[in-house]
């Protein structure tokens, strides 16, 4: 991949979120860092040069107008110990948008300045070969992470941990590489080079079985970092949004006895057991001509195509309809899970009638109202949407989807080596699909990675970062 002339300008930001904060930060990459530095910034005591990696207390003032803009903290940082790996330079304001526009203006000013593109700090810092691509990722996963999980999963990535495993993976296949070379350099050599079976046995051991680990892997960093998106479904006033209120403690939906009272549908977030969970509450289920109840049905339905798992609830005290039956067929084939709720009043606490009528699907009983079987609600979730993996017992390392396909590939490429060892294929041709194995790997950590696919990568990140 060429370098592109990424250290020609200079790159400027505010790298705090917008609103009001107790402080701001602006942030400068490149060359100009160190001089705009100079230029903008009075210390309160002078020193004649900045040391890096210090912080300075000062004012910044427009050098053209002498107007003082704020007063400041100010860090200089030296080449190559940055994030970025250029010269950086760090403005810590007051937490004012209008303070930081002007800070930032004031630097776009010089010139061979420009405004910073999202991600392209660390766009940066990946270029010039501080962080690799597995390591970049781990950035914006860090930033949108929405559980404790979904951040301890980034951070043993931005720590190296797939890429680590990836460079392992490509040791073993560059081991396999040497010895075909071997047999290439020196075909009429008496003695053999190649020993098919101990290559054989390299490959499957140290490449494809650690490949065909991270794999596996594959669903569960998606889980912990995507999530899944949960509807509550059911008839009307079964206690859908009394439910939908109970995960998350607090009133959010309008709970009535009357049935129809949720018209819209309503979406949440929560945790559960680290993994994000968007939530929808629906309008209650049934044949009406109510035109608003109506177009509420709608929407339910089309939120229940988009669910990743489904909650039927049904009502303990009324017992089975024939309603929620059709429901559930309706539904079936997705992840569902029943709940039969106002189990407090319910005539009957044998469950057993409602697991014949959802034989296949697990069920669990609730009060939405007093808040009880709420935590088995919760372990019915998770150990249908994770096969009842935790996160600690499935390792550090979850490939994200863009890895998979490449890893994916390298399996495929390296049996096909496996294949051509047994067919005795010469081996210039064992060589060929060995290269294919080692350019998807170098795809993952970002040596080979084309311009199009990063460009897609960084645009996701946050400008600042
Ligand atoms: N006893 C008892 N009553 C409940 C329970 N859950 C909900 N209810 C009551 O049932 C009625 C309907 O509750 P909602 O949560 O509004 O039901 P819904 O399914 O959202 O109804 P729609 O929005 O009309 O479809 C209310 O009066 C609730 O207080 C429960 O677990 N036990
Ligand atoms: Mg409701």
């Amino acid at each position: 991949m060429a370098k592109p002339d990424y250290n020609e300008a200079t790159i400027a930001a505010i790298a705090t979120p917008p609103g009001a904060g107790g402080i701001g930060i602006v942030r400068i990459s490149g060359g100009q860092a160190s001089p705009i530095l100079h230029q903008i910034f009075i210390p309160r005591k002078h020193p004649a040069n900045f040391l890096s990696h210090r912080l300075y207390y000062g004012t910044i003032r427009d050098p053209r107008t002498g107007m003082t803009v704020d007063e400041v903290l100010a860090v200089y940082m030296a080449a190559p110990h940055t994030y970025t790996r250029e010269d950086v330079v760090e403005i810590h304001c007051h937490g004012s948008f209008i303070v930081l526009q002007q800070i930032l203006a004031l630097i776009l000013s010089f010139s061979d300045t420009r405004p910073a593109e999202s991600g392209e700090f660390t766009k940066r810092a990946f270029l010039n070969g501080r962080i690799d691509l597995t390591q970049a990722e781990a950035v914006a996963d860090l930033l949108s992470a929405k559980t404790r999980e979904g951040a301890s999963l980034a951070v043993a990535q931005l720590q190296g941990g797939l890429q680590a495993t990836v460079l392992k993976i490509r040791d073993a296949l560059v081991a396999v590489r040497a010895i075909i070379e071997v047999a290439i350099d020196f075909p009429d050599e008496d003695v053999e080079i190649l020993h098919p079976q101990v290559m054989d046995q390299q490959l499957r051991d140290e490449v494809i079985s650690p490949l065909n680990a991270l794999l596996a892997r594959v669903d569960t960093g998606k889980l912990f970092r995507d999530g899944i998106s949960v509807v509550i479904i059911g008839r009307p006033n079964v206690g859908k949004s009394s439910l939908l209120n109970t995960l998350l403690q607090e009133e959010r939906s309008i709970v009535t006895e009357i049935a129809g009272t949720t018209r819209d549908t309503i979406e949440e977030y929560l945790d559960i057991r680290g993994i994000p969970v968007r939530i929808v509450d629906t309008a209650g289920i049934r044949d009406t001509s109510e035109t608003v109840e109506e177009i509420g049905i709608q929407r339910a339905r089309r939120k229940l195509e988009e669910a990743d798992l489904v909650l039927l609830m049904v009502d303990g005290a009324v017992g089975l309809q024939n309603e929620d039956q059709r429901l559930y067929d309706e539904v079936v084939g997705k992840k569902i899970i029943v709940v039969v709720n106002k189990i407090d009043i319910a005539p009957e606490q044998d469950l057993s009638p409602w697991r014949e009528a959802f034989a296949g699907s697990p069920l669990v009983a609730v009060s939405a109202k007093n808040q009880t079987g709420i935590i088995d609600l919760e372990q019915a979730l998770f150990e249908m949407v994770t096969g009842g993996i935790a996160l600690e017992e499935s390792s550090q390392c979850a490939p994200n989807v863009r890895h998979a396909s490449a890893l994916q590939r390298a399996v495929v490429a390296s049996q096909q080596v496996r294949q051509g060892l047994a067919a005795d294929l010469p081996p210039d041709l064992l060589a060929i699909d060995l290269q294919v194995a080692l350019d998807h790997l170098a795809d993952i950590v970002g040596e080979t990675t084309t311009e199009d696919v990063l460009d897609r990568i960084f645009a996701e990140f946050c400008i600042g970062k």
